[in-house]
């Protein structure tokens, strides 16, 4: 049994993302990560940060989303979404997923927040070396972890995406938008973002930001 917990419009639609390309059953708790204090307190039960997303398969709970993202590629390997050890694109798929949560993502919160701060002082590095670092990648390499599309797309996709378009913190480069516009063209993710966004229009915290409350 697999059980996914997910709050629309947050760091746990990668996963989200990812549940549908696999094509798997899962049931979905969703968790209300808005109270004045975040998630309840006895979600720190399945995630010690109370944080989503989190994964609980048959017993074993997994959480940080490049874990949850390798381990459910890999669980279902029928899907082809994981490199196999031995694979020339594995050692791109085990980096990007890893630098996704390590480097890109602590890199823009420190930039959300006008952080200063010099190289050696932080592990994840600073903001003008890791957008260097993706858009060389990007030009380089048609996906994540090489020439095919994999889980760790789903994570690196949807923080590309969630961070220039929505966030506006990642610069608007074409090897950005391109790699986007390749990611947003993907079925699976246009039916997930659609169904995240009619999850999320439900909540009081978003209607207050959507205004109407109503669908667009
Ligand atoms: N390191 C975690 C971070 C997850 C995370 O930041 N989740 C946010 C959603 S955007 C959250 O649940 N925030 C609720 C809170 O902090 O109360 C991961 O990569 O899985």
């Amino acid at each position: 049994m697999l059980k996914f917990y997910h709050a629309p419009f947050s760091r746990s639609f990668g996963v989200f993302w990812l549940l549908a390309e696999l094509g798997i059953e899962y049931e979905m708790v969703e968790v209300d990560i808005h109270g004045d204090h975040g998630a309840p307190e006895q979600f720190r039960q399945i995630q010690p940060s109370k944080k989503v997303p989190a994964i609980d398969h048959n017993g074993s709970l997994i959480t940080e989303r490049a874990a949850i993202t390798i381990y459910l590629a890999e669980a279902f390997p029928q899907t082809g979404l994981a490199p196999a050890i031995g694979d020339p694109d594995r050692a791109k798929f085990l980096t990007w997923n890893v630098y996704c949560d390590s480097v890109f993502d602590p890199v823009l919160c420190a930039r959300a927040h006008d952080l200063v701060y010099r190289n050696m002082d932080y592990p994840f590095g600073l903001f003008d070396d890791m957008v260097d670092n993706v858009e060389r990648h990007l030009e380089q390499n048609e996906f994540a972890a090489g020439s095919r599309f994999t889980a760790a797309d789903t994570h690196l996709g949807s923080s590309i995406l969630y961070t220039m378009d929505m966030m506006k913190l990642l610069p608007e480069r074409p090897a950005f938008r391109d790699y986007a516009n390749r990611m947003a063209a993907r079925e699976a993710y246009q039916a997930t973002s659609q169904r995240d966004y009619g999850m999320a229009i439900k909540l009081p915290h978003f209607q207050k930001q959507f205004g109407s409350g109503q669908a667009g």
